[in-house]
């Protein structure tokens, strides 16, 4: 009576309900379990084994590190890549190409009309960049006061909020475009970022015989009146990893050009003085389609039904 073959284990795991639940989260349940099943029972698994993955997975979550492994397995830039797909046949995939957004995201930046100084507590690290451009729509036309929030790491490739050290918000800012969608903000090259030794993540990596690294990018979420909200990262030419991102991030068209300016007066207002690196780079929105896809969405703050 509870004597179960595999199979028959199976069918009741996905078939035992009191209420209807959710039909999706059934199917898609129904499937996963049933995939590990067969994982276990061809590869052998061990309880030994199966244990220490679960282990695995509670020291993942406990270090809040999940959305590394996402990441780094590829799960993002699929998502990217299928919502690109569904752009494509709505006939809508234009305008500056989106790329993940990644785990390292901190929402309620402090706000800047035009400029700000995002290095603001960093003077002196790095090589001094400025970085400026306009938010525009497909047709060309400028967004006014749209907002740019900007992220990236520190000179030892460390974001803010998740690395203790760092003062609350530290390279994290939004700018809001002026009239004609002009900003532009002070700050320092930023690394590239390697994932944390001595964590789970990096357990893992070592035994799928991977490395962890990103090469050097700076962070956007781009949103204005009546457009669809950008999330996207731009990245610095050179880099050793441009081509070999563990996250799979990295595009074509992202890739910003540096040019090195000697001197100019035209940054006084953000303390430029000696030669800098200049990148200029106008991020193009497309049209939203609904109210939703104007907003500024973190994929953390997404409520869920
Ligand atoms: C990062 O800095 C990042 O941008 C992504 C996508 C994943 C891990 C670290
Ligand atoms: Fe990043």
């Amino acid at each position: 009576m509870a004597e179960y073959t595999p199979s028959q284990l199976l069918a009741l795991v996905n078939g035992n309900q009191v209420s209807a639940g959710d039909e999706r989260v059934r199917a898609i349940t129904a499937r996963i379990v049933s995939d590990l099943f067969q994982t276990i029972e061809t590869f052998q698994v061990t309880p030994n084994e199966f244990w220490s993955a679960m282990k695995w997975l509670t020291r993942l979550g406990q270090a809040d590190m999940v959305g590394l492994v996402t990441a780094g397995l590829g799960f993002d830039r699929l998502l990217d890549i299928l919502e690109e797909e569904a752009d494509e046949a709505a006939a809508r995939a234009q305008g500056t190409p989106r790329a993940i957004e990644g785990p390292l995201y901190v929402a309620g930046a402090p706000v800047s009309q035009r400029e700000v100084r995002l290095d603001e507590g960093n003077e002196g690290k790095g090589e001094t960049l400025v970085m400026e451009g306009r938010v525009l729509g497909l047709d060309g036309k400028p967004v006014p006061h749209a907002s740019v929030d900007v992220w990236h790491c520190n000179e030892l490739g460390r974001y803010s909020h998740f690395d203790p050290e760092q003062p609350a918000y530290n390279l994290r800012r939004r700018i809001e475009t002026d009239a004609e969608g002009n900003y532009r903000f002070r700050s320092f090259l930023p690394p590239g970022y390697a994932i944390p030794p001595n964590s789970p993540v990096s357990d893992l990596f070592a035994q799928l015989g991977r490395h962890g690294n990103r090469p050097a990018h700076i962070h956007f979420l781009v949103s204005g009146s009546g457009k669809r909200a950008l999330t996207t990262q731009v990245n610095i030419p050179g880099d050793t990893f441009l081509d070999d991102d563990f996250a799979f991030a990295t595009r074509d068209g992202l890739v910003v050009s540096l040019e090195r300016i000697e001197r100019s007066d035209a940054y006084s207002s953000l303390g430029v003085t000696g030669s800098f690196t200049h990148v200029r780079f106008d991020f193009v929105l497309q049209d939203a389609i609904t109210d939703s896809e104007a907003v500024a969405a973190s994929r953390y703050d997404t409520t869920h039904a």
